[in-house]
């Protein structure tokens, strides 16, 4: 089982984009592990996306990200990076191919919607960022039979 870090982004929170997009991942098999509405700060943004510091996009990414409440999500499923990765859809909105969140929802190129972990190493160190152990819950679902690897 692997688990990842989605944020609802502010865009998604005030165009009430919340509970469609939390339905696509639900609807695919992925486990709610853990939820937070929060407001994003200026450190936080600039640790999460460290990778990006330097690039053109980079100061409106943070502005965008620290605008208004985002909702973040733990999610745990079988191969739950790539799969949240794939149920996102390409960066752009405009490039996203429908029947993925970013085709279905968006056009822009920033505004994008969500984020997802894109690599183990990756959604380790941003579930770390945004959740405490204690707030990750691990519980069965009536369903985990039919969700399972194998
Ligand atoms: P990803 O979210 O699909 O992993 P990244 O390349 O990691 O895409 O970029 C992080 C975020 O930065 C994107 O989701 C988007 O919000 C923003 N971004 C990336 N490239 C651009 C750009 O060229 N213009 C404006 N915003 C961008
Ligand atoms: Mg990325």
């Amino acid at each position: 089982m692997d688990r990842t870090l989605i944020l609802l982004k502010p865009d998604a929170v005030q165009r009430r984009l919340v509970g469609p997009i939390i339905e696509r991942f639900e609807r695919k098999g992925l486990k709610v592990i853990g939820m937070r509405l929060m407001k994003i700060s200026d450190q936080l943004a600039a640790t999460h996306y460290e990778a990006h510091q330097g690039k053109p996009f980079y100061a409106g990414l943070v502005q965008f990200m620290t605008s208004g409440p985002v909702v973040a999500l733990a999610l745990e499923g079988n191969q739950a990076i790539t799969v949240c990765r794939k149920l996102m859809g390409e960066t752009f909105g405009c490039d996203a191919t429908a029947g993925t969140i970013r085709g279905d929802f968006g056009i822009s190129n920033g505004f994008n919607l969500v984020h997802g972990s894109d690599s183990p190493e990756a959604a380790q160190r941003e579930l770390e960022l945004f959740f405490e152990a204690d707030d990750l819950h691990s519980y069965p679902l009536v369903d985990d039979c039919w969700n399972a690897a194998e």
